[in-house]
């Protein structure tokens, strides 16, 4: 069943606002859920950490073949990551999307970003690159830590995909490879959640062993979403796919802070997003690939040109808060 909220912000009231659609509030608890079905126990598994990894850093190379992820709790510091927070919050904030103070997050279920800025993708690259996210995510910690994991000199991708994940919204299974393999094959994810988000908020989720997966990695190899014009998310169910490989999906509560690092072939998503009240995950993956590379050209630049040359304005994130996704 769908409800809409009529939260109405009076300093923005002569702004024209669009009300969105939110699913019901499901109930609290600490399981995960994806695509509205708890994961059943026998299915889920606790991601790996490294233990200490900051005394083994030249361990994380063979970390990341061995499960295609390396989970590094502590690995940025905790007031950083809640300044970048608070700086897209209130971005959202005023667009009338974000309830104030916006540090709870709570989406009020109205928007007026498509009024008050009719170029959504300019405004989705202003959110992108606030600087308080980019020295996060563009930032001396993430180059060591990719430099280690990829066992080379790194340099960051220009785009960044920044996630608001309101009530109910996941995302898809896919491997990242099929939207970024125009230059280098040495390119990781860095996962970076912006706030604590414990099960019920729809942390990252990976097939366990997925990165050795050769006959579904054989179907995804050399697939360009934008050249085949072919989605690249999974279209199996995560749980049923799961179960009929005798595997497990991995995940977490992440805490700010934490750091997820995983390569271009390994099949993850998100859980579910279940929290109360209309809060919103957030979120953000960057991409470090090895310096001495080739680039591929749609994820560097000022603006970077994106997917179809839409730069910023071709990602989800770009609607305004709580519309309909499409499918890439
Ligand atoms: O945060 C999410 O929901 C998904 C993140 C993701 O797919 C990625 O980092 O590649």
């Amino acid at each position: 069943m769908l409800h809409v909220n009529v939260f109405v912000l009076t300093s923005l009231s002569s702004v024209p606002t669009m009300p969105i659609a939110f699913a019901d509030a499901p109930s609290q608890g600490d399981a995960a859920f994806i695509a509205g079905a708890e994961v059943p126990a026998a299915v889920m598994g606790p991601l790996r950490e490294v233990p200490d990894w900051r005394a083994q850093l030249d361990q994380l190379p063979q970390h990341l073949a061995r499960d295609g992820y390396v989970l590094l709790r502590g690995a940025l510091p905790r007031a950083d990551v809640l300044a970048a927070r608070h700086a897209v919050l209130q971005q959202l904030a005023s667009v009338g999307e974000i309830a104030e103070p916006a540090q709870a997050a709570l989406a009020t279920g109205r928007s007026q970003r498509a009024a008050l800025h009719p170029d959504l993708g300019a405004f989705w690259r202003q959110v992108c690159e606030s600087p308080a996210l980019r020295r996060l995510t563009h930032g001396p910690a993430l180059a060591e830590l990719s430099a280690a994991v990829l066992g080379c000199a790194t340099v960051p991708f220009d785009f960044l995909w920044l996630r608001t994940m309101t009530q109910g919204r996941a995302s898809p299974l896919h491997f990242d490879h099929v939207y970024m393999n125009r230059g280098s094959q040495r390119v990781v994810t860095a996962w970076v959640p912006l706030g604590d988000v414990p099960l019920r908020a729809g942390p990252l989720v990976v097939v366990e062993g997925s990165n050795r997966f050769e006959d579904v990695i054989a179907r995804y190899r050399g697939v360009d979403v934008d050249r085949d014009s072919l989605p690249g998310s999974f279209p199996e169910d995560a749980i049923a796919f799961a179960q009929s490989r005798q595997t497990r999906l991995l995940t977490t509560a992440f805490q700010a802070g934490d750091v997820m690092l995983f390569d271009m072939f390994t099949l993850h998503g998100s859980c579910d997003n279940r929290l109360a009240g209309g809060q919103v995950r957030l979120s953000c993956d960057v991409r470090w690939q090895a310096a001495a590379d080739a680039r591929d050209e749609r994820w560097f630049g000022h603006p970077p040109p994106g997917h179809g040359g839409l730069s910023y304005g071709g990602l989800n994130g770009a609607r305004p808060l709580g519309e309909a996704y499409l499918a890439r």
